[in-house]
């Protein structure tokens, strides 16, 4: 490793840092300066476990050599090809090689750089389709209180936290919101999927009736509401909606970008709920963090509407510069071939109910109020301290970097979704420091 990457730049001020709270982090840095497998390396030469991988994208563990050796090759190969009107072999392998692991009938992608990106063109793709279709009138677009579905316009608007909305105007008409199904006075403290709530999925057909389905174009929802603070689905919720949508002809998203690659157990939520939307969006996992990358999948009937007209005519006016870039295919294929190798699209299900368990005995711990998991995702709720709200997690936070790992908070809730390559013993290591931090602050 060079000196460059192990000293602390003396200079932080130009870089203006996302969803941080800058002044505070350039007052006392946090950096990693590399990463293998479960462990980065601080600046200070310290291990640090990742209990997030990344920002739940390293879901094959850091530094992994198929990954790496791919993204080596194709740099000095081919490094880019315009992504209009052009193309190269590898973004035609890695599509196909996604639509077979993918639910059965989402048979074509559409590439993005991220699940921002990949949100707003599922949203565009929603409302088109009912245009060539001749159903110009279904517009509409219906998300979900406490929804995160990253920060472009599209997708803060069908989002539901108050924060990445309140600054930015007037977002996209047209827009509703469903209430979210965060239910702690029935469901705190639930192991896995709560019982209580799927009758929430009935406030769709409310809205339904006020706006009338022939102006919606589509629903979106996380089938597990992640960045949020991980709000899992009632039992029978996802499969309501699903019925909900189809009755009235309204297309359903899952937006998959934590859930997809392996995060529940299962390759894809729409696997592990057995339900299957009409569309459904990723990013993260698709090339493990490790180079930009977003894929957005459609059932064959929403892509074949698209494929009409004269042949020389574009169907879809959209796209990015670097959509199918080579590199982030080739990081992609490397990282579909990890995950084929080690089994780590099912490797969660194994480990699910060590997880729980280890979790769960967090219980009766210092201002735990409700702990909640799935697959290989955890969340810890503490009690706000009075009129400070979000400081007892933050204080979590820089503990259990101090002590050694990397937990990840919003509000005052503590989410956890490690590397699918975990070991037993470091899921006890994790826990053992989210324990001994909590103990230790106020
Ligand atoms: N949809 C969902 C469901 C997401 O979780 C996005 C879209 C946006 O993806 P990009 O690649 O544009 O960031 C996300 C991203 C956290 C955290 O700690 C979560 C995300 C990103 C960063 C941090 O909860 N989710
Ligand atoms: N802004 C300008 C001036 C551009 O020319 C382009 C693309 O050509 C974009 C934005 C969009 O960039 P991207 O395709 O990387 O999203």
């Amino acid at each position: 490793m060079s000196n460059r990457l192990k000293v602390t730049p003396n200079d932080l001020s130009a870089f203006w840092m996302p969803f941080t709270a800058n002044r505070q982090f350039k007052q006392a840095p946090r950096m990693f300066v590399s990463a293998k497998d479960m462990h980065y390396t601080t600046s200070d030469g310290r291990k640090v476990l990742d209990g997030t991988a990344g920002l739940w994208c390293v879901n094959a563990g850091h530094c992994r050599p198929k990954i790496t050796e791919a993204i080596q090759h194709q740099a000095a190969e081919l490094d880019y090809a315009p992504a209009f009107q052009m193309g190269h072999p590898i973004v035609f392998e890695l599509a196909n090689r996604l639509v077979d692991i993918a639910p059965k009938g989402m048979d074509h992608v559409f590439f993005t750089n991220s699940g921002s990106e990949s949100v707003d063109t599922a949203l565009k793709m929603a409302i088109a389709y009912h245009r060539v279709k001749g159903e110009g009138s279904r517009t509409r677009l219906i998300g979900r209180e406490r929804g995160y579905h990253g920060v472009n316009f599209g997708g803060i608007s069908v989002g539901g936290i108050v924060t990445n909305r309140k600054m930015f105007g007037t977002l996209l008409g047209g827009v509703d919101h469903m209430p979210h199904t965060h239910l702690p006075e029935k469901n705190a403290f639930t192991k896995g999927v709560p019982e209580h709530g799927a009758e929430l999925a009935n406030e769709l057909e409310r809205i339904v009736a006020l706006h009338d389905a022939s102006t919606i174009a589509a629903v979106i929802v996380e089938p597990v509401a992640g960045s949020t603070g991980v709000i899992l689905p009632p039992k029978g919720y996802l499969q309501k909606l699903r019925e909900i949508c189809t009755k009235h002809g309204i297309l359903l998203i899952f937006d998959e970008v934590i859930t997809g690659f392996g995060r529940l157990g299962a390759p894809f939520a729409a696997d592990y709920f057995g339900v299957t939307p009409d569309i459904m969006t990723t990013a993260k996992g698709v090339s493990n963090g490790v180079i930009p990358m977003g894929a957005v999948f459609v059932k064959k009937e929403i892509h074949d509407a698209f494929m009409t007209g004269p042949e020389h005519m574009i169907e879809f006016f959209h796209g990015y510069t670097y959509s199918g870039n080579p590199i982030a295919c080739a990081a992609a294929l490397g990282t579909l071939d990890t995950y084929k190798e080690e089994g780590l699209l099912t490797r969660g299900e194994e480990l699910a109910p060590y997880w729980e368990d280890a979790l769960h005995s967090l219980k009766g711990e210092p201002n735990v109020i409700d702990i909640r998991n799935i697959g290989l995702i955890g969340a810890i709720e503490l009690a706000p301290i009075a009129g400070q709200p979000t400081k007892r997690a933050f204080s979590a936070f820089v503990k259990a970097f101090e002590r050694g790992a990397l937990i990840r908070t919003t509000g005052d809730i503590i989410a956890l979704s490690p590397p699918l390559i975990i070991t037993k013993g470091q899921i006890n290591e994790l826990i053992d420091h989210v324990r001994d931090v909590l103990r230790s602050i106020d």
